[in-house]
C-alpha cells in the first residue's frame, strides 16, 4: 500500500515536470565585498531560455572541439586557445546584457565572437586564416571583433584597462550600458587589473570585472601563483560577489545581479 503510494505520487511530480514551462533552483549564498545584498540565491528558468542556453553552450563547444582538430591537424597554424568548459560564464553573461553593451575579453574569445554576432563558420575561417573570416584572416584566434565586441587580447591583463576605457566612452557619451571586461586568475596578478580597478571607481566607471578562475593560469595552479584566491576582493573599494557558479549555467540571473550593482540609482559604481 505504501509502496504504491510513492510510486502514485512519483508519477504525479514527474507529470508536473513535464508539463512545466520553468525549472526553480536554489543556489548556494554568494560570498560578498562591499555589498550588503547579493544576488538572489533563488533562480528560475523558463523552457524556452534552457534551451537556448543548451544550444548555445553546445554550439561554442562543438566549434572549439572543431577547432582543436584543426589545430591538431596543423590547419591553424600560430595560437588557438579555446574555451571548452568555460561556455556558460559567456552564455550566461550575453543573456543579461542589453543593446549597447560590450564585452572586452583575453585570448579565448572563440566563443564571445560568436555569441557577440559572428557565426561560427567565420570564427573557423578566421582561425584558417581566410579572407571569409571574421576579421578577414587577419587576426587568427586572439584578435576577434564584432562592433559589441572589443577583442580577443594576446597580452594577459591588457583588457582590463581597455575595458575601463570602453566604460569611460560609454559614460562620456551618457549611454546606459555597461562594459563586461573578462580576465583569468593569472591576469588577476597583472598590475593593469589594480590600476584600471582604481581609476573605474574613481570615475565611478560603468565596467563589471569578470574574473574567469578556471583554477590555472599557463599550468600553474593558482594557489602557487596567488597570496590571495578570493579574487572577487582583490579589487579593494570596488563592490564584488564571487561564486564558482559563474563556471555553469543559469549565471544569467547573477549577472544581472551585477549588472544591478553597477548601474544602481542611474550612476554606476
Ligand atoms: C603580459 C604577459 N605576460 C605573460 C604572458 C604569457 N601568458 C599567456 S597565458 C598566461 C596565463 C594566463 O592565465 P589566466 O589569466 O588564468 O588565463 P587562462 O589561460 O587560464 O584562461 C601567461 C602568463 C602574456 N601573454 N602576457
Ligand atoms: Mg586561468
Amino acid at each position: 500500500m505504501l509502496k504504491a503510494l510513492h510510486s502514485s505520487k512519483a508519477v504525479a511530480s514527474l507529470a508536473r515536470r513535464a508539463v512545466s514551462n520553468e525549472a526553480a533552483f536554489q543556489s548556494k549564498e554568494y560570498k560578498l565585498h562591499k555589498l550588503d545584498n547579493g544576488p538572489s540565491t533563488q533562480v528560475s528558468i523558463s523552457r524556452d531560455d534552457a534551451l537556448k542556453f543548451y544550444q548555445q553552450m553546445q554550439i561554442i563547444r562543438r566549434m572549439e572541439s572543431a577547432a582543436g582538430n584543426l589545430y591538431k591537424e596543423k590547419k591553424i597554424r600560430g595560437f588557438c586557445h579555446l574555451y571548452s568548459g568555460q561556455e556558460a560564464c559567456a552564455v550566461g553573461i550575453k543573456a543579461a546584457m542589453t543593446e549597447g553593451d560590450a564585452v572586452i575579453t583575453a585570448y579565448r574569445c572563440h566563443g564571445w565572437t560568436y555569441l557577440l554576432g559572428s557565426t561560427a563558420t567565420q570564427v573557423l575561417a578566421e582561425l584558417t586564416g581566410r579572407i571569409s573570416g571574421n576579421v578577414h584572416g587577419k587576426g587568427g584566434s586572439m584578435h576577434m571583433y564584432t562592433p559589441s565586441f572589443y577583442g580577443g587580447n594576446g597580452i594577459v591583463g591588457a583588457q582590463q584597462p581597455l575595458g575601463a576605457g570602453v566604460a569611460f566612452a560609454m559614460k562620456y557619451r551618457n549611454q546606459k550600458n555597461v562594459c563586461v571586461t573578462l580576465y583569468g586568475d593569472g591576469a588577476a596578478n597583472q598590475g593593469q587589473l589594480f590600476e584600471a580597478a582604481n581609476m573605474a571607481k574613481l570615475w565611478n566607471l560603468p565596467v563589471i570585472f569578470v574574473c574567469e578562475n578556471n583554477g590555472f593560469g599557463m599550468g600553474t595552479a593558482v594557489e602557487r601563483s596567488s597570496a590571495s584566491t578570493e579574487y572577487y576582493t582583490r579589487g579593494d573599494y570596488v563592490p564584488a560577489s564571487g561564486s564558482m557558479e559563474w563556471m555553469y549555467s543559469l549565471s544569467e540571473k547573477h549577472s544581472n545581479g551585477a549588472r544591478r550593482t553597477v548601474t544602481k540609482d542611474g550612476v554606476p559604481s
